[in-house]
C-alpha cells in the first residue's frame, strides 16, 4: 500500500473492544509476571508493533522495559491525552483494548489530511452488489452517499458503467484480494483506499454485513459516506458529531456533516486548486460560492430530452424547476414565462428538487436538498426550513419528488425506490413508511424526478417522460414528453 492509506475501524475512546482485558501492569525487567499481565504484555507489544513502529526483538522476546518499548507506551499516551508515563496502566491497556485495523494512530487522526484527488470531477463505478438490497437501492444509497461530499464542496461525483473509474465500490467477504481481510459479522464494516492510482480510492464494503437502508442493520448511505470521505482523501476525527469519527453510529435527525467535516473536504479541496496544509483556511472557504459561478443560462424547452427537477402548481400556474432555471406556464393564458429562478425568488439561489402545493392553504412548498421554503400568494416566507419538519430520519437528506394528494390529505415524498405519506391534517408521517414505489404504483418501477398531482392523476416526469397515473385505478394510462407540456 505504500503511500496509499487504507481506511477502516479505530474505535472511539470509550468504548471497551473484545480484543483484550486491561488490568493494570507495569513493566519492569526483573518481574515475573502472572499469566494475565503476560498476555497483556504480548498484546501491547503486538499494538505498538501495528501501530507505533515498535521494532521487533530478532530473537522473538517481548523488549517491555527497553527504551523503545516505553517511549512507544509514552507516544501512544499522549497521543490519547493520557499521563506519559510509559507504564502499562489500566487507561493505557484500555485504549488498546479499543479494536481497530492497521492505520497509525498518529497519522490517523492528524489535522493534516491525506493526499487528494487532483481534480474536482471524480468518477465511480460499483461493482459487485450486496443481496441485501435491490441494485437499484444500492445505487441510489451510493448516489446519495456521493452527495453528500458533492453539497460540502465542488467536487462532482460522475458514475462509469465501464468498470474503469476512480472510486470502485464492490461488496466483499473475509479475504479479498488486497490483504485486508474483512472479519465477518460485526467488527468492521468497510475501507476505503485513500485517493491514488490502482487501487486508490476503492471501497469495499463487508458483505457479511445486513445492510439496509433505514435504521436497522448498518445503514449502507451512512457507511458510504463515511467510505467516500477516505476515498477523498479524509482521516478519521475525534469529534462524535462528526461523520468521520471511527465508529458507526445509526441514523439519526441531525446534519450527517460536522461543520470539521465540511472545513476538511474543503480545506483539502480548495477552490484555487492549492493544497493547503492546514485546516483553517479551508473553513473561511464558502462552499456554495463555488456553485454560483455557474451563470443560469437559458434552457431549451423543447429539447426531446428536456426533464424537470420539479414541478407544481403555484396559485394559478404550473410551475417547472431544471437546475436553476423555472418556467410558469398560467392556467389561463398560453404565454409561458421562463428565467433563471432567482429571478422571480429573489430567495432562492438554489435549484429545486421536489415542490408541491396545497389549494386549501394557498401555499407551495419548494424542497431543496435537506431544506425547504413555503410561498404563499407570490412571496417566499421567512428562512427555509429543515426538512425533519416532516419527521424524516437524519438519513434522508434529499427528495426526488412530493405531490399533495387533495383527496386523501397526504403529501408523497419520493426518495430513490422508495416513498413517504405524510398526514397533513394530523401533521404526521403515516405508519409503516416508507413503501416501496413500484409496488404501491404498479408500472411505476423507477425513479421519479418530478410529480404533479391534477384532477385525480398523477404526472410522474421519470426523465424525459411523463406517465399518467390514474391514482383510483392505480393504473398507467398513458406517456407523453416532458417537452409537452411546455407547448412543444
Ligand atoms: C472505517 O473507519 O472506515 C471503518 C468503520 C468501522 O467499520 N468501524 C467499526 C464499527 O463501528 N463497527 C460497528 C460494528 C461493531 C461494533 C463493535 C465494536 N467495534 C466505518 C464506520 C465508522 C462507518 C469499528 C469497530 C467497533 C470495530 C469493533 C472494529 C470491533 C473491529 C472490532
Ligand atoms: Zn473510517
Ligand atoms: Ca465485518
Ligand atoms: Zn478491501
Amino acid at each position: 500500500m505504500h503511500a496509499m492509506l487504507l481506511s477502516c475501524c479505530v474505535l472511539g475512546l470509550t468504548m471497551l473492544g473484545p480484543c483484550f482485558t486491561a488490568p493494570t501492569f507495569i513493566p519492569e525487567e526483573d518481574s515475573t509476571p502472572t499469566p494475565e499481565p503476560q498476555v497483556d504484555l504480548k498484546l501491547a507489544t503486538d499494538y505498538l508493533q501495528q501501530y507505533y513502529n515498535l521494532q521487533k526483538d530478532p530473537l522473538g522476546r517481548m523488549k517491555r522495559s527497553g527504551p523503545s518499548f516505553v517511549s512507544k507506551v509514552k507516544d501512544m499516551q499522549i497521543f490519547f491525552g493520557l499521563n506519559a508515563t510509559g507504564e502499562l496502566n489500566s487507561d493505557t491497556l484500555e485504549m488498546m483494548g479499543s479494536p481497530r485495523c492497521g492505520v497509525p494512530d498518529v497519522e490517523e487522526y492528524s489535522n493534516n489530511q491525506g493526499t487528494r484527488w487532483n481534480k474536482n470531477v471524480i468518477t465511480y463505478s460499483i461493482g459487485r452488489y450486496t443481496r441485501d438490497l435491490p441494485r437499484s437501492t444500492v445505487d441510489s444509497l451510493i448516489e446519495s452517499a456521493f452527495s453528500v461530499w458533492a453539497r460540502a464542496s465542488g467536487l462532482t461525483f460522475v458514475r462509469s458503467h465501464s468498470g474503469n473509474a476512480d472510486i470502485m465500490v464492490e461488496f466483499v467477504t473475509h479475504a479479498h484480494g488486497d490483504l485486508h481481510p474483512f472479519d465477518g459479522p460485526g467488527g468492521t464494516l468497510a475501507h476505503a483506499f485513500g485517493p491514488g492510482l490502482g487501487v486508490g480510492g476503492d471501497t469495499h464494503f463487508d458483505d457479511s454485513e445486513r445492510w439496509t437502508a433505514g435504521g436497522t442493520g448498518f445503514n449502507l448511505f451512512v457507511v458510504a459516506a463515511h467510505e467516500f470521505g477516505h476515498a477523498l482523501g479524509l482521516k478519521h476525527s475525534r469529534n462524535p458529531e462528526s461523520l468521520m469519527y471511527p465508529t458507526y453510529k445509526s441514523p439519526h435527525p441531525t446534519n450527517l456533516l460536522s461543520l470539521e467535516d465540511v472545513a476538511n473536504i474543503n480545506a483539502l479541496y480548495s477552490p484555487v486548486g492549492v493544497h493547503p496544509n492546514h485546516i483553517l483556511r479551508g473553513s473561511q472557504y464558502n462552499p456554495w460560492l463555488s456553485r454560483s459561478l455557474f451563470p443560469g443560462l437559458m434552457q431549451d424547452r423543447c429539447a426531446p430530452d428536456l426533464t424537470f427537477d420539479a414541478v407544481s402548481t403555484l396559485g394559478d400556474a404550473t410551475f417547472f424547476f431544471k437546475e436553476r432555471y423555472l418556467w410558469i406556464k398560467h392556467n389561463r393564458q398560453n404565454d409561458i414565462k421562463e428565467g433563471p429562478i432567482v429571478n422571480f425568488m429573489p430567495k432562492i439561489e438554489t435549484s429545486i428538487d421536489a415542490a408541491f402545493w396545497i389549494p386549501r392553504r394557498s401555499t407551495a412548498y419548494l424542497i431543496h436538498e435537506s431544506m425547504f421554503w413555503t410561498v404563499k400568494g407570490s412571496v417566499v416566507k421567512g428562512k427555509p426550513r429543515p426538512l425533519s419538519h416532516f419527521g424524516f430520519p437524519a438519513w434522508v437528506q434529499d427528495v426526488d419528488a412530493a405531490v399533495h394528494i387533495v383527496k386523501t390529505g397526504r403529501t408523497l415524498f419520493f426518495i430513490h425506490d422508495v416513498y413517504w405519506s405524510f398526514n397533513e391534517n394530523r401533521k404526521v408521517m403515516d405508519f409503516g413508511y416508507p413503501k416501496y414505489i413500484s409496488e404501491d404504483f404498479p408500472g411505476v418501477n423507477t425513479m421519479i424526478n418530478a410529480a404533479f398531482y391534477k384532477d385525480n392523476f398523477i404526472y410522474f416526469f421519470v426523465g424525459p417522460q411523463v406517465y399518467k397515473y390514474n391514482y383510483t385505478q392505480k393504473l398507467v394510462v398513458g406517456v407523453e414528453n416532458a417537452s409537452s407540456w411546455l407547448g412543444c
